[in-house]
């Protein structure tokens, strides 16, 4: 199936009835398409000109989610606002179509790299199958030094109507919450959104469902990231974004899978890797 790189802004990837459109700015999944519908939400305000982070699709979060004490770096680090190198198809076959990404200090802005100057190396596969979206990001650590990072893939999903979604998968899990300020233990065995949510839920260990989308159920299964982020905005914050409709917060939900509540050691030579497998 092909592989079209015919704009030197993204790759798009076709299977069966399915299309995958990745920007190298960031290796940022910005649409994907089963039978015709598009699931992931992108900002109609999104810049794409490798301005900023693109709002939208599926940005990647590394070395840190989030801003931390132990660097300088941007919000969400740096891994969405470098113009990755496309390493090219490494399998297009009959049952699945799947493209890698590379990023290394040298492809990072260097306002951004001075803030952050450990050696490693990022490799990321885009793996496209019939109704299945499968994104894995690897870490490496080709230095003499280990250092910290968390990382987390920051999926937009699109969905008709706020009010309709249900998130099932965070009963009895502790959360963070940054709305109001605490740590707390979910009751519910369906999370809904009526207000600003911006929630870490922590070791969620099944299968995340994502209920009356706009064209049926998001399933999310995830290795190697513990964490789980619901996020929707809400109407102030949502006009607080230049990149993001006033009124947008109405049919997107934020669901990232994330290893984010402890920072993960990577030792000299040592790698990581952290996989979502997206199924509609
Ligand atoms: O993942 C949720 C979150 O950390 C929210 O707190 C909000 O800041 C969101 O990410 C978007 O962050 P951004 O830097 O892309 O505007």
């Amino acid at each position: 199936m092909p592989v079209n790189t015919a704009d030197p802004r993204f790759v798009q990837l076709s299977f069966a009835n399915s299309s995958v459109t990745i920007f190298y700015f960031g290796a940022t999944v910005t649409s994907w398409t089963v039978d015709g519908h598009e699931r992931l939400f992108l900002s109609s305000k999104a810049l794409l000109d490798s301005s900023k982070a693109i709002r939208g699709g599926i940005p990647l979060v590394f070395p840190h989610f989030g801003s931390v004490s132990y660097s300088k770096l941007p919000q969400h680090g740096f891994a969405r606002n470098s113009t990755w190198k496309f390493l090219g198809a490494v399998k297009d076959s009959s049952d699945e179509v799947v493209v890698q990404f590379e990023l290394r200090p040298e492809l990072v802005p260097e306002h951004l790299r001075a803030l952050w100057q450990h050696d490693f190396r990022l490799v990321y596969t885009v793996r496209l199958a019939d109704r299945t979206l499968t994104t894995s990001l690897r870490a490496e650590n080709p230095g003499s030094e280990s250092f910290l990072f968390t990382s987390l893939l920051h999926t937009y999903l699109r969905i008709a109507n706020v009010d309709d979604v249900a998130v099932r998968g965070f009963e009895n899990r502790q959360y963070l919450d940054k709305v109001t300020p605490g740590t707390f233990t979910e009751t519910r065995s369906e999370a809904k959104i009526a207000m600003e949510v911006d929630r870490v839920y922590q070791q969620v260990d099944g299968e995340v469902l994502v209920e009356n989308t706009h064209i049926g159920d998001v399933r999310i299964h995830k290795t190697n990231f513990p964490d789980v982020v619901l996020w929707n905005p809400w109407i102030e914050k949502a006009q607080a974004m230049a990149d993001f409709g006033d009124e947008e917060y109405k049919n997107m939900v934020c669901v990232e899978v994330g290893s984010v509540s402890t920072p993960i050691v990577l030792e000299a030579g040592q790698s990581w890797e952290g996989q979502q497998i997206l199924v509609v």
